[in-house]
């Protein structure tokens, strides 16, 4: 694994995105899908297209987090030490994750473009594991394209692939001035070095050299920092 992230940096996207291919090892991957099957059933949320824990739990209605640390299975080896040796999360006001989601998505699955807004510092760090997917960035805007007349949102800027194991950092304008998504399809296609922006840091480009790859269930873990902790004391004074 990379100790330098500026090697990381996507540089065909604007400030600011970092890929590490390898980010946890096999055994590692392994472990961390064993915890997370490991959970009991009434941490899963099913939604439609996906399901998804939340890791302490949810925010509250006004965006805040009730203090509560993340489970050890989520902190190390992740937070403690990569992302602080990487110093990830150094500019983010608790200087480390708080909150993290696990999205799984089976085949055929994914999640519509979106922001994820203000209650976070404007970064959020994925790892993903069990199998690849395309991250696509939108425009927020929508616009009518030109030459097309199509939306503008209905074609990703920019696509980023995600092998298992990996780290994706996207921060800044990534964040702020962007929609992300994963189109809902059973394989995703195009892939080379046109479309794929992170296709000079990938781990094996011949896994790909067919240009397509059939979707299996994928497991992300998506770190993020909520601007707005509540402390339990404070928040039964405020309830009184
Ligand atoms: O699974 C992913 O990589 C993306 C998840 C996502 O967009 C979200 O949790 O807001």
């Amino acid at each position: 694994m990379t100790s330098n992230l500026e090697s990381a940096r996507i540089t065909a996207l604007p400030d600011e995105a970092f890929y590490i291919s390898d980010f946890i090892t096999e055994d590692e991957e392994d472990w961390l899908l064993s915890k997370v099957k490991a959970a009991p059933l009434p941490r899963w949320t099913q939604l439609s297209h996906r399901r998804l824990q939340t890791w302490p739990s949810a925010l509250t209605k006004s965006n805040a987090l009730l203090a509560s640390p993340l489970p050890a299975w989520l902190r190390a080896p992740i937070i403690e030490p990569r992302f602080q040796e990487l110093g990830i999360f150094n500019e983010s006001p608790h200087k480390t994750p708080n909150h993290v989601l696990v999205n799984e998505y089976r085949p055929g699955q994914g999640i519509m473009p979106h922001e994820d807004g203000a209650a976070y510092h404007p970064i959020v760090a994925t790892v993903s594991l069990g199998a690849p997917i395309v991250l696509e960035f939108y425009d927020k805007h929508i616009g009518q394209d030109k030459e097309t007349n199509e939306l503008a949102t209905n074609r990703p800027k920019y696509s980023i692939l995600q092998e298992r194991r990996s780290l994706l950092v996207t921060k800044n304008q990534m964040y702020t001035d962007l929609l992300h998504g994963i189109a809902e399809t059973a394989r995703d296609e195009n892939l080379g070095p046109e479309l794929i922006c992170n296709w000079d840091l990938l781990r094996d480009k011949e896994a790909y050299s067919c240009g397509w790859c059939e979707r299996e269930t994928r497991t992300s873990l998506t770190y993020r920092d909520v601007r707005h902790v509540a402390k339990i004391g404070n928040t039964m004074k405020f309830l009184r």
